[in-house]
C-alpha cells in the first residue's frame, strides 16, 4: 500500500483504495479481463477500475431469476457514460453515438442528468469499438464515472448566447484540467503503446500530479450555473460555481461547495445536503480554486467509510470556516466576498428562442430516454435532424435536448423533421410533466429498489387527472423519481420527491425550492400508487384553492404545515 500521504485517518482504508493503489493508475487487469472469453462479465475488483474509464458492467435484472434458475450466468453487459462537459455535442457526434447505439447497444441513447449520453447494454467482446468509435468522433469516457472530478455541468441557457459561449468554455477547461493524467485508458481502449510502468518512474514522472495514486475517496462533483436559471441544480454539486453577470458581461463566479443528494434508507448519518456559496473569484481563478478544493476533499475525505466519504460530510465534519480558510491557504490569495445573484427556476424553458440571429429549440425527452417506438419514432426523427442540422445539441440538466444554433435559413427544415416524427416542446403536456425527472433503475441499474423511468410516466397520468380537476395542469411544479436512495434524478430537490423502497414502494418527499434552493422532507414512507394518489390529491386540490400569488407548490405545502422546512441537510431527518 502506498505510505499514507493523508492528514487525517477515519479507519482503516476501504477496499476500493486498496483496489486503486494496486491498479498502477487506474490499468490493473482490465486487457486481460476482457480479452478473456470465457464469460461475458469481468472480475468484481475490476469492475470497481472499469468505472474509471467510463463504463459499469450490469446485468438485466428483468431476466435475472430466470437465468438463475436455469443456472446460467447473469446476463452480463456494460454501460458506457460520454464525457461531454456542458452536454454539447456536434452533429457527427450525434450521430456516432446514434450508430453505436443501434450496433451495440440497446438501441436507444440516455440522455442523463449530468447531461452526458450513455449506452446500455454494450457486450463485452463490442466495449473497445464502441469505445473506439467515440474516440473516432472525438468523444472519450475518461473519468465519467470513479472517484474522480466527473461529467462537468454547464447551463443550457440558450437564451445570452455570448454568456453561454464563455461560461461553456471554463466547464470545458474545467474539465479537461480535472482530468486523471494517466494514459491507462488510451493503452487499454485506443491501443496506445506502453511506453513504461508507471508506477516505476513515479517519482520522476508524476503520472497524477493532482489526484496522486489513490484519487479521491469518492466521486467529485461540478456544476456552473448562470442565474436567473439554476437548470444544473447548482446548489447539489460537491462544487459549484454561480456566474455572476454585470451589463451582460462575466465578471467572475460565485463558489458553492457541499452539496449531494446521496444517502442510505435507514442511515441517518448520510443525507442529502445543499450546497454553501463561500466566496466570489475572478474568471481566470476558476482552474485554480476548483483544483484545491479537489485537494482539499483528495487529503481530508473519508478514506474508510464510502458511505461518508463525499466531500459534503468533510465539510460538515470540519466546518464551513475551516474549509474557507483552507482553501485560502492552499491558493495563497482570498476569495472575495460572495456577489448578489438570483435564481428563478431549475427547469428548462421549452419551445423555440432567438438569440442573435440563431435559432434555439428545447425538445422534451421525456425521462431522456432516445428511442424507436411504432408510434413515435424519436431516434430516427433526432437522427434525420443530426444529418442537416449545421449548429450543436445541448443535452439539458433536466434530461431534455437542445436543437441549437439553428441557422435562419435552415429552421424550417428542422421544424418539418419534429413534426413529421412526432418530437415534441412538450407544451401538450401538464406542466409537471414537463418538470418531470426520473432516474434509469430497472432494469440495468444495479442498485434500483424500485422502477423510476419506465413508472413515472404512467404515475404522472395519474395525477394528470387530479390536476385536471384542480385546474392545475399549467401550474410548473417539479416532480422528480429515484429508484432508490442514491438520487440520480437530484429527487431530495423535488417539490414532490419519490425514492424507492421496494418494488412497487417509494417514500414520498414534499416542499422542496422551485429554483433548486431548498431540499424536500419525507411526508409518508413506503407507500404503494394507491396511497400516493389519495395522499397527493387532496393537497393537490387545497393547493389550488389556498395558494397566494405565484407561491410554488414546494412553498405552499410548508405554509400550510404539510411538512417543515429543510434548508440544510442536517435537518433532513429531524
Ligand atoms: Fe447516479 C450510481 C445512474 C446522476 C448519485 N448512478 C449510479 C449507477 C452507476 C448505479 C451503480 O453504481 O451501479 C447508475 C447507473 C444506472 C444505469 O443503468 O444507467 C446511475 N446517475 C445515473 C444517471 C444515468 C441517472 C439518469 O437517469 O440520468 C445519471 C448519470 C449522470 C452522469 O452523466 O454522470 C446519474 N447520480 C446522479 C446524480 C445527479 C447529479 O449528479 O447531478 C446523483 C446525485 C448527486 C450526487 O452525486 O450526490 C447520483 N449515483 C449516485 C450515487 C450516490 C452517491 C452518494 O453520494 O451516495 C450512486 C451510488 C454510489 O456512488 O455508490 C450512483
Ligand atoms: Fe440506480 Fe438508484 Fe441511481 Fe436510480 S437513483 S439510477 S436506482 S442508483
Amino acid at each position: 500500500m502506498t505510505k499514507n500521504r493523508f492528514p487525517e485517518q477515519h479507519g482503516p482504508p476501504s477496499e476500493m483504495e486498496k483496489i486503486k493503489d494496486e491498479s498502477n493508475f487506474l490499468r490493473g487487469t482490465l486487457v486481460e479481463s476482457f480479452e478473456e472469453r470465457i464469460t461475458a462479465g469481468i472480475p468484481e475488483e475490476q469492475t470497481k477500475l472499469l468505472k474509471f474509464h467510463g463504463s459499469y458492467m450490469q446485468d438485466d435484472r428483468d431476466v435475472r431469476n430466470e437465468r438463475k434458475q436455469q443456472k446460467l450466468e447473469p446476463n452480463y453487459q456494460f454501460m458506457i457514460r460520454v464525457r461531454l462537459a456542458g452536454g454539447v455535442a456536434t452533429p457527427d457526434q450525434w450521430l456516432k453515438m446514434d450508430e453505436l447505439a443501434n450496433t451495440y447497444g440497446n438501441e436507444t441513447l440516455k440522455l442523463t442528468t449530468r447531461q452526458t449520453f450513455q449506452l446500455h447494454g454494450v457486450l463485452k467482446w463490442n466495449m473497445k469499438k464502441s469505445i473506439q468509435g467515440m474516440n473516432e468522433a472525438l468523444m472519450d469516457t475518461i473519468a465519467a464515472c470513479g472517484d474522480v472530478n466527473r461529467n462537468v455541468m454547464c447551463n443550457a441557457n440558450p437564451y445570452q448566447s455570448d454568456i453561454h459561449s464563455e461560461v461553456y468554455d471554463w466547464s470545458n477547461r474545467l474539465s479537461d484540467h480535472l482530468l486523471p493524467k494517466t494514459r491507462a485508458y488510451h493503452e487499454i481502449w485506443l491501443d496506445e503503446e506502453k511506453v513504461t510502468d508507471s508506477r516505476d518512474t513515479e517519482e520522476e514522472t508524476e503520472p497524477e500530479p493532482v489526484y496522486g495514486p489513490l484519487y479521491l475517496p469518492r466521486k467529485f462533483k461540478i456544476g456552473v450555473a448562470v442565474p436567473p436559471s439554476n437548470d444544473v441544480d447548482v446548489y447539489s454539486q460537491d462544487l459549484g460555481f454561480i456566474a455572476i453577470l454585470e451589463d451582460g458581461q462575466l465578471q467572475g463566479f460565485n463558489v458553492a461547495v457541499g452539496g449531494g443528494m446521496g444517502m442510505t434508507h435507514g442511515d441517518t448519518d448520510t443525507y442529502p445536503q445543499l450546497s454553501r456559496v463561500i466566496g466570489f473569484c475572478e474568471p481566470d481563478q476558476i482552474l485554480d480554486v476548483a483544483e484545491k478544493i479537489l485537494t482539499i476533499q483528495r487529503d481530508y475525505g473519508n478514506r474508510s467509510e464510502r458511505k461518508n466519504a463525499r466531500f459534503k460530510y468533510t465539510i460538515d465534519r470540519k466546518g464551513i470556516d475551516w474549509v474557507k480558510e483552507e482553501l485560502n491557504d492552499r491558493l495563497g490569495w482570498s476569495l472575495e466576498e460572495e456577489r448578489s445573484y438570483s435564481f428563478d427556476h431549475n427547469g428548462d424553458r421549452y419551445g423555440w428562442i432567438e438569440g442573435d440571429g440563431k435559432w434555439h429549440l428545447t425538445l422534451f425527452i421525456q425521462n431522456g430516454r432516445i428511442k424507436d417506438k411504432d408510434e413515435y419514432p424519436l431516434m430516427t426523427g433526432l437522427r434525420e435532424i443530426a444529418k442537416v442540422h449545421t449548429g450543436d445539441f445541448r443535452l439539458t440538466p433536466n434530461q431534455n435536448l437542445i436543437i441549437s444554433n439553428v441557422e435562419s435559413e435552415n429552421k424550417d427544415r428542422i421544424e418539418e423533421l419534429v413534426n413529421k416524427y412526432g418530437m415534441t416542446d412538450g407544451k401538450e403536456n401538464s406542466a409537471l410533466r414537463r418538470n418531470s425527472m426520473a432516474c434509469v433503475a430497472f432494469p440495468t441499474c444495479g442498485l434500483a429498489m424500485a422502477e423510476s423511468e419506465r413508472y413515472l410516466p404512467s404515475l404522472i397520468d395519474k395525477i394528470e387527472d387530479i390536476l385536471d380537476e384542480a385546474g392545475l395542469r399549467d401550474e410548473e411544479i417539479i416532480i422528480r423519481m429515484s429508484g432508490c436512495p442514491n438520487g440520480c434524478s437530484r429527487p431530495a430537490l423535488g417539490e414532490i420527491g419519490f425514492i424507492g423502497k421496494a418494488p412497487g414502494k417509494y417514500n414520498m418527499y414534499l416542499g422542496a425550492g422551485f429554483r433548486g434552493d431548498r431540499l424536500n422532507k419525507l411526508f409518508r414512507e413506503n407507500i404503494g400508487e394507491e396511497e400516493i394518489l389519495q395522499e397527493l390529491k387532496p393537497i393537490l386540490i387545497n393547493y389550488a384553492k389556498e395558494r397566494e400569488e405565484n407561491e410554488h407548490f414546494g412553498d405552499y405545502v410548508i405554509r400550510a404545515g404539510y411538512v417543515e422546512a429543510v434548508h440544510s441537510g442536517l435537518e433532513f431527518h429531524k
